[in-house]
């Protein structure tokens, strides 16, 4: 029956750590309600999947490693948005456009925490309220992230929120995957396969212009599993959901495979580059092209572009969204 544990880690806090009978370990810390460390066993030898630093203050500093990303994913253009007719502005925190929610995002908050265990998982909800007006953002805001490990080595994230007033709602997950269990490998040699024919067009500042682009005979075609290669991506993936899997990440050993399947209707896939690289990581010195950002959520700009779905959050309309990794080594 997987089973769930607390300690204190010198230089990080308190670390709940859920763990199984196939002596997998996922633990995650209330600051950023932040998936921090996921280690399999592999020929006996523990392997830590996540990239992300070792200390909470480099965590903060960094910002994104492994948080939870709010209240809204990606990129505001503009910083505005327009609601029943009223023009709302966000923080315009990069290059004016607003980023994972500005400065004020989930990723900053230390969440509360609840531990659970029952037959079937053992979890962690992180729960936060946000006030009305927080970075721009209208609605007094009550948020759970479940994660829940069972004993089939699969990690459910589970997300739920409700608002008192109409307000931009779109949660993401930023973790940072290298499943050599080494930072200073790059991601090159993985194997990925991600079940989308299209990708968002994007503007040189990564915002979206809300059109897609088949993926078919381009760098986005993953549509059959291939080698990442030197591929860069900071794109949003619209997810078909013919197949049970939406994605499916292999180690070059092959002995680590993670599948994800989530709700959210895209994936932001992010690999880090020269501007992370030679930073120091639990698993070593980030290289350049050293770790894949898997960001599961609603397509960024989809409060511009109707077609992209809606991510307006309602009174009596709760926000839900889950994704599920499941890990086979
Ligand atoms: C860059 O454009 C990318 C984002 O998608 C990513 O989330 C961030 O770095 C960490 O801004």
């Amino acid at each position: 029956m997987p089973k769930v544990r607390s300690e204190e880690r010198k230089n990080v806090g308190t670390v709940y750590t859920l763990y199984n009978e196939n002596q997998v370990e996922v633990s995650v810390i209330a600051d950023g309600a932040r998936l921090y460390e996921w280690i399999v066993l592999v020929d006996g030898q523990p392997r830590d999947l996540v990239v992300g630093y070792e200390s909470l203050v480099d965590h903060q500093k960094a910002r994104y490693y492994g948080a939870t990303i709010g209240p809204v994913a990606g990129r505001i253009a503009g910083a505005q948005f327009e609601l029943d007719g009223k023009i709302y502005h966000s923080e315009a925190n990069e290059q004016g456009n607003t980023l994972h929610g500005g400065s004020t995002g989930y990723d900053t908050k230390k969440w509360q925490v609840k531990t659970f265990q029952n037959e079937t998982e053992a979890g962690v909800v992180f729960s936060l309220e946000v006030a009305d007006g927080t970075g721009g953002f209208p609605g007094n805001i009550q948020v759970e992230v479940t994660y829940a490990l069972n004993e089939e080595n699969t990690l459910r994230l589970s997300y739920f929120a409700k608002t008192d007033q109409k307000t931009l709602f779109n949660l993401t997950n930023h973790g940072y995957f290298n499943l050599t269990g080494q930072a200073s490998e790059p991601i090159d040699f993985h194997y990925l396969q991600v079940n989308a024919k299209e990708v968002a067009q994007t503007n040189a500042d990564v915002t979206t212009n809300g059109k897609t682009l088949p993926v078919m005979d381009t760098k986005f075609d993953f549509l059959k599993a291939k080698q990442i290669g030197t591929t860069l991506l900071d794109d949003p993936f619209l997810l078909h959901h013919e197949q049970k899997e939406d994605l499916v990440l292999v180690s070059p050993d092959q002995k680590v495979r993670l599948s994800v399947a989530t709700t959210a209707p895209a994936v932001v896939l992010y690999t880090t580059g020269e501007n992370e690289a030679d930073t120091q990581m639990k698993t070593g010195r980030l290289t350049n092209h050293g770790s894949l950002a898997i960001e599961t959520q609603a397509v960024p700009g989809t409060e511009k572009y109707a077609q992209f779905g809606d991510i307006v959050l309602r009174p009596n309309e709760p926000y839900r969204q889950e994704t599920t990794y499941q890990v086979h080594f």
